[in-house]
């Protein structure tokens, strides 16, 4: 690969020297297998590929505008879209589900090895609940909380209790559009029912079922995940922490973890720092052990112990490229295959730790119910033990590492605009309404080989905090944005507009604000409901000057994130584009139908910089609507202010 064709691949520059070594040990990584699949199949990009039943394959071209059971170019991209919103609730929700399980087995007393961390957490959601929790012990208290959380997994008719957690004039427009979703796995079990042959053939039908069954997630699957890890592993607070492959170090033993779900890499987590382990690293000759994180495993261990992230989405590959790596250990979702072989070329171990996810050639270690300490201790000794095949001649770490400030959860935001004694959302919609903040924008989501790594995110985040946006990220966007320098109040307040760096410098927040996995976009939700709870700014959702943003995203869980945030009133754009061009009622429906039914709709912008301004133009009519797009007197907000809330 030559150096201009990296350099139009990635824009970190760890990634391009990591990219250029993959060249030089003749290894092959996502990069080199995205040009090998160039010709992507048109029926497949625009959802006009339809295999639910063996009577197809069926392909919807001009002479063939029907499959053979009838079904229509509207049909088949509907149930296509279903299906996917259908994976990606699924995926997210099964995290949420372990980690309640895990939550139940904690107030039983049967899961060695974990606690509760946050006891405040626990008693603040059960009342949410309405839990009694007055002198109740705390596993009695959990174990309802734990109890009712499964029934939001398995309630056949009640809507989720979740939901009413959401401002109560979107609940009625939920209600009004009878898409209030009863039990998560009823609503995916229902998706795969509907889109199976001869059952559901109604596009609309089918897309209000897609919105549906993605609020079971956002006001579900994902809410419930955030909640239970917060109380099981600690809230996040802000902390600060380093990005990007230079983390990792020459004379120390490095272990990766990478996928998801925080109950393994918490214990991983212990399991590392304990005396044992560190003298067992010591006696291997190491100066001692990096632990660094890869995806949102990654975010969810620097979000509550500062563990350093070593890349996003289309890093992983490169991570192992170093040389440098003993192992890197992986649990679920967008982990790529395609490690194993990498690893091949060096002497990197690939760890699975769960039994619902197994690849050959890595070696298999569940940590399981039974003393998962030790099974973590014996996973990290295996890494120490591999230290010693290290190639020297083969390592190679970049420089890149920079700093960055992480933990921004509702509750630490509530804390940083109020303080101690009067946490509250205020100063930021006073903020907003008095226009030194435009608006609020959350970019999510992935990387994608068909666009070069980072850059639209990169773009956009530097227009909107320029343009007096406050951004809210998560996921691999979120360490885009810490590979980026971007994610420390000293280097993002250079750039932001004046209005918004006056409030960041007076309350003492970064104008980007990394609030966690891709799980935690419902924490997005959650401030966006907090906002409207505090006044000001309307009682909806859907009045705020608020948008989402999913600028490089690939996986389904990202179309059923995008599809709850319509759902819920915000609008979302998009940098790549949904399968669904096949059909013009589909994606005419998700781009601008779905704005008179939820206030909202999808908008897809290739262009970061067209999107800035199309997402400028959305907030200010927000403002307009709400009366407040006027200059009011520009005042810093100082201490006495504060004081005075
Ligand atoms: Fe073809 Fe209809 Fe079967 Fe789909 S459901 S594969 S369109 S026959
Ligand atoms: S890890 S879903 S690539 S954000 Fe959550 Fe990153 Fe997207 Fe996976």
């Amino acid at each position: 690969m030559e150096n201009k064709d990296i350099l139009s691949k990635v824009s970190d520059n760890a990634s391009a020297q990591m990219l250029e070594k993959s060249r030089v040990d003749c290894v092959e990584t996502c990069f080199d297998r995205a040009e090998t699949q160039k010709a992507q199949c048109g029926f497949g990009k625009n959802g006009i590929c339809c295999k639910v039943c063996h009577m197809g394959p069926c392909r919807i071209t001009p002479k063939s505008p029907k499959g053979v059971c009838g079904a229509d170019a509207d049909t088949i991209v509907a149930r296509n879209f279903l299906r996917e919103v259908a994976a990606g609730t699924s995926a997210h929700s099964d995290h949420g589900r372990h980690l309640v399980l895990k939550l139940k087995h904690v107030a039983e007393g049967k899961a060695e090895g974990y606690s509760i961390k946050d006891e405040k957490a626990l008693l603040y959601n059960a009342k949410l609940y309405g839990i009694e929790i007055e002198n109740r012990e705390k596993n009695a208290v959990a174990l309802d909380l734990a109890n009712l959380f499964l029934s939001e997994f398995s309630s056949q008719e009640d809507n989720l209790k979740t939901l009413e957690l959401a401002p109560k004039k979107r609940q009625g427009i939920w209600e009004a559009k009878g898409i209030k979703p009863s039990g998560i796995d009823r609503m995916v079990v229902e998706s795969l029912h509907r889109t199976s042959i001869g059952v559901d053939h109604d596009y609309k039908n089918l897309l209000m079922h897609a919105f549906r069954t993605s609020l079971s997630n956002g006001w579900g699957g994902s809410r419930i995940a955030s909640i239970v890890s917060d109380i099981l592993f600690g809230t996040p607070s802000p902390v600060r922490s380093a990005a990007n492959l230079g983390v990792l170090k020459e004379n120390t033993i490095n272990i990766l973890i990478h996928g998801h779900e925080p109950a393994i890499s918490e214990i991983l987590t212990a399991a590392v720092s304990s005396p044992d382990v560190k003298d067992y690293a010591k006696a291997a000759g190491a100066e001692g052990i990096t632990l660094a994180g890869i995806c949102c495993t990654a975010n969810e261990v620097l979000m509550r112990h500062g563990v350093p992230l070593a890349g996003n989405m289309l890093q992983q590959e490169l991570a192992i490229v170093t040389g440098a790596v003993e192992m890197m250990i992986v649990d679920v979702q967008c982990v790529m295959p395609g490690l194993v072989d990498v690893a091949k070329s060096y002497h990197t171990e690939i760890v699975s730790t769960t039994d619902m996810a197994k690849t050959i050639g890595a070696k298999h270690m569940a940590v399981g119910e039974s003393n998962p300490l030790a099974a973590a201790k014996e996973i990290v000794k295996r890494a120490i033990d591999n230290f010693k095949k290290r190639d020297k001649s083969k390592v190679k770490i970049p420089k890149e590492n920079e700093q960055l400030v992480a933990g921004f959860s509702v509750d630490a935001i509530k804390y940083m605009l109020g303080g101690k004694y009067r946490a509250s959302f205020r100063p930021l919609n006073d903020a907003i309404i008095q226009n030194r903040i435009l608006g609020v924008v959350g970019i999510v989501g992935c990387n994608n080989t068909k666009q070069k790594t980072d850059e639209y995110i990169n773009v956009l985040t530097e227009q909107l905090i320029k343009n007096n946006i406050l951004v809210l990220q998560t996921g691999c966007a979120a360490i885009c944005s810490a590979k980026a320098g971007r994610l420390t109040p000293e280097t993002a307040l250079k750039t932001a507009g004046s209005g918004l760096r006056e409030v960041c410098e007076a309350v003492g927040i970064p104008p980007i604000l990394h609030m966690g996995s891709c799980v935690d976009n419902t924490r997005i939700l959650e401030a966006a409901a907090e906002i409207v709870k505090e006044g000001g700014l309307g009682d909806d959702l859907g009045s705020l000057p608020a948008v989402g943003v999913a600028a490089e995203w690939m996986s389904e869980k990202a179309i059923s994130i995008g599809c709850y945030f319509v759902a819920s009133g915000v609008d979302v754009f998009l940098g790549n584009p949904f399968y669904t061009s096949g059909s013009e009622n589909v994606n005419n429906y998700l781009h601008s139908g779905a704005a008179a039914d939820f206030n909202a709709c999808f908008h897809y912008c290739d262009d970061p910089l067209k999107a800035a301004e199309q997402i400028i133009e959305i907030i200010n009519k927000a403002r307009d609507a709400l009366g407040i797009n006027k200059t009011q007197e520009r005042k810093l907000f100082d201490m006495k202010d504060r004081r005075e809330l």
